[in-house]
Parts: C-alpha cells; sequence; structure tokens
C-alpha cells in the first residue's frame, strides 16, 4: 500500500517536470525523440547514422542516459552537436527532471532535434513520460521474437517500433512480420520501421519519417 502512495508521488511529480520541457520545447519548436530499447539494440549506432546521413541543414542535439560512462556521448560529439550525458549511477531511467536540467546546458535557438537515448532496459524507461513528443522503441532481431510480448509496456507505449540490425536477419531465428503482428495488437496504428545502421538499409526511410514529425511539430 505505502509502496503504490510512493510510487504515485513519483509519477505526479514526473509529470510536472514533463509538463515543463513540454512547454520549453514548444516554444523553441523542437522535436524530442525519446529512444527506448534494451541493452545494445543499436540506439546510439542508430543516431550516429542520422547525424552523419541526414541533412547539414538541420540542427540536432542529444542527451545520452546510461548508469555510468560518457562513452555514448564521446560518440556522438563527434558529428559537432551539442550533447550531455546524463549518469544515473544506478538508476534504470531517466526522469523528466533529468531532462529539464540537461536542458539548461542546451543551447535551444534554431534547434530542430532534440534526441533522447534513454538508458537500455525493456522495463522501467516504459513508466516515465519525459514530454517528448515521439517515443521510439527499437528491438533488435538478435533479441528474439519473444520480446514484444514479455515486456509490452516498452512497445505499448511507443509511436513507431523500430526492427533494428536486420543485416544480421540470415543468422538468427527471427521473424520480422511476427514482431509487427505482435506490435499491432497492442498498439494500433503504431509505426514499423526496419532498418540496419551497419547496411544503412531502412536509414533513408527512417530519416524522411524524423522530418515528418518534425513538421507536425512545427505546423
Ligand atoms: N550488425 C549490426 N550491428 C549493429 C547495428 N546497430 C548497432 N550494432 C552494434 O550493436 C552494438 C550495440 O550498439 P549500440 O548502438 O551501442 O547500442 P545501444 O542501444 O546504444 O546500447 P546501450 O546504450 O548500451 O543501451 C555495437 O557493437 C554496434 O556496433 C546494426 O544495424 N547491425
Ligand atoms: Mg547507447
Amino acid at each position: 500500500m505505502v509502496e503504490i502512495l510512493v510510487m504515485k508521488a513519483i509519477n505526479a511529480e514526473n509529470e510536472k517536470h514533463a509538463r515543463a520541457v513540454q512547454t520549453k520545447l514548444r516554444s523553441a519548436r523542437i522535436l524530442m525523440v525519446n529512444m527506448l530499447s534494451g541493452p545494445g539494440a543499436g540506439k546510439t549506432r542508430l543516431l550516429e547514422q542520422t547525424l552523419s546521413q541526414g541533412s547539414s541543414a538541420v540542427r540536432c542535439a542529444a542527451i545520452e542516459g546510461d548508469l555510468f560512462t560518457d562513452e555514448d556521448a564521446r560518440r556522438l560529439e563527434r558529428f559537432g552537436i551539442p550533447v550531455i550525458q546524463l549518469n544515473t549511477e544506478g538508476s534504470c531511467h531517466l526522469t523528466a527532471c533529468m531532462i529539464e536540467a540537461a536542458m539548461e546546458k542546451i543551447p535551444l535557438d534554431g534547434l530542430d532535434f532534440l534526441f533522447v537515448e534513454n538508458v537500455g532496459n525493456l522495463v522501467c524507461p516504459a513508466s516515465f513520460f519525459l514530454g517528448e513528443h515521439v517515443r521510439v522503441t527499437l528491438l533488435s532481431v538478435t533479441e528474439g521474437n519473444d520480446k514484444i510480448r514479455k515486456y509490452p509496456k516498452a512497445f505499448q507505449t511507443a509511436d513507431c517500433l523500430v526492427l533494428s540490425k536486420i543485416d544480421l536477419l540470415p543468422f538468427v531465428q527471427f521473424s520480422l512480420a511476427q514482431a509487427e503482428e505482435d506490435y499491432r495488437r497492442i498498439r494500433a496504428g503504431g509505426l514499423v520501421l526496419a532498418l540496419s545502421a551497419q547496411s544503412g538499409e531502412g536509414i533513408r526511410q527512417w530519416l524522411e519519417q524524423l522530418l515528418l514529425w518534425r513538421k507536425e511539430v512545427s505546423a
């Protein structure tokens, strides 16, 4: 009983900060994408591809969430964008309060996209709204077809399912059709993209979709 009350208090506090993040994003006309996945599904690699292949006219920044290390932030810094690394030191998800603090350190003027890479975890990040416009959950083909059924909330709350590492399909047992079916069962109308950050397959569609989302926000 007590735990339920504590959880409610945490969520109410998180909502307050998420609303503050939204207000900031709205006035600066920035699209925020919250990226979720289990550890190693390819979030940072996809962001690297996005930054290297995307239009140079588009201005991006990123907030990286990890328990420890600044390795992911350093991978993205090479592209010359503002990057903030958040270390949760044990906590398994980012909160809107953390995002609000990180945004203080990012020059928002003229920015088009703010990418947030959440802590690699298919459970907790799903419960914390960060103020994002779009939530993308990645599932790599090496993780197995049971994951959407076992960890439904991370996929049910996702506006877009990215099936990643499809270059590895010849080497693993994974059905893209099954994954799409499982996702659609819990998230009607959700978007599904299959891609490989390694071979580049599907990256063009991903970049086009990002621009479409951006257009919707600035309309
Ligand atoms: N073959 C193949 N490997 C990939 C692909 N995308 C990522 N990888 C590899 O998968 C590993 C993990 O990729 P990351 O991008 O670091 O994964 P992540 O989701 O950011 O991981 P965390 O931040 O630890 O949760 C790295 O060795 C990548 O090079 C892909 O499309 N194909
Ligand atoms: Mg990463």
